[in-house]
């Protein structure tokens, strides 16, 4: 009943102190040091191996190390072997400190302080009122929710978009394609936190730009397939859009020639919004391997024919 780990060797460290304090039963090995893969029941990783069922003969599990689970190939997971994404406080809490400060930074005109400051100006810029920015989240999930919560206190006008129909306390919700232009043509700060799937591959584009009042900024917090950089980039000259902080990008790393790096609209991080704090993730590893073990439903499995 071997637990083996397949994901940043750091940070496995962390979750084998984790695993030993609190499931010494359960064997747990940090890749490439399998052992004998007939043992290995569980993984938990940032990605499988390439053909993980003939890897791993035995394999039951497999846990993403990460709330996405974009990055596995599943035509190469066969449907007996369960796919179940991170669902732990320590992501919520970390895309919420993140997505708070790139839409104050929006709000508070960081952006034109920045410049201001690279030309030693001092000048002060009228501050606008919270409740006249329009916030608006595309996907109202775990980490969209979250979001929502935090930012409709400091008092901006919220809304979130997503495929099904949501009730959100103080949050207009949108559903669905068709409600796509009504909710973009509301919102003066986009934040995208929608997973990478077929339907959200290049969504984001001139068209879905085009929707938005000028001027408005976005923030992409998703993953960077879901953009097509050269319409941003185009929006972003135009005056279309304002801003843009990107957290992800396509490819990853940035490639350092890539025109994002100097663009003065352009804020860029490294794929760092938040990430899955190895004590928490522990906890829900185990608690899901005694649910399987009881034969209930895990948290968080993955609904393949959604891709999400
Ligand atoms: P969830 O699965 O909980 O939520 C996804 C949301 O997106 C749901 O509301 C879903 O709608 C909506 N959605 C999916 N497809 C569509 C579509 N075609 N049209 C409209 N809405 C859609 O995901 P999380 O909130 O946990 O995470 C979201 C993403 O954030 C992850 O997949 C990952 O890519 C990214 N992420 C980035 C991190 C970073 O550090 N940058 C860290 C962690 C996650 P419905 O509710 O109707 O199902
Ligand atoms: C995740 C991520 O999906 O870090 O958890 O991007």
């Amino acid at each position: 009943m071997t637990l083996l780990y397949k994901a940043d060797p750091e940070r496995g460290k962390l979750w084998a102190q984790h695993f030993a304090q609190k499931a010494p039963e359960i064997p747990f090995r940090l890749w490439p040091d399998v052992g004998d893969p007939a043992a290995v029941r569980y993984l938990a990783a940032w990605q499988p191996p390439d053909d993980p069922a003939r890897t791993l003969p035995n394999l039951e599990v497999i846990f993403s190390v990460g709330a996405g689970i974009d990055q596995f190939d599943l035509s190469r997971v066969p449907p007996h072997i369960a796919v179940v994404r991170m669902i732990e406080p320590g992501i919520v809490e970390g895309m919420v400190e993140y997505v708070t400060q790139a839409v104050l930074t929006i709000h508070r005109d960081l952006f034109d302080y920045a410049l201001q400051q690279r030309q030693r100006v001092w000048r002060e810029m009228p501050v606008r009122a919270a409740s006249t920015r329009r916030v608006g989240v595309l996907g109202l999930g775990m980490l969209g929710t979250a979001v929502l919560e935090r930012l409709r206190v400091f008092g901006f006008p919220c809304a979130g978009w997503s495929r099904s129909e949501h009730r959100l306390e103080g949050v207009e919700c949108f559903a669905g394609v068709e409600a796509l232009d009504a909710f973009l043509a509301r919102t003066d700060v986009l934040v995208c936190l929608l997973p990478l799937t077929d339907a959200t591959r290049g969504l984001l584009d001139k068209r879905l730009f085009g929707k938005l009042p000028k001027g408005a900024s976005f923030v992409n917090v998703g993953r960077g397939p879901q953009v097509n950089q050269q319409d941003l980039l185009d929006a972003l000259d135009s005056g279309q859009l304002q801003n843009a902080i990107l957290d992800v990008t396509d490819p990853e790393p940035l490639p350092e020639s890539h025109p994002f790096w100097t663009h003065p609209r352009v804020r860029i991080t490294p794929h760092i919004a938040s990430a899955t704090r190895p004590e928490s993730a522990v906890d829900v590893v185990l608690e899901n391997i005694r649910r399987r073990r009881d034969g209930l439903p895990m948290v968080g499995e993955v609904d393949r024919s959604r891709g999400y």
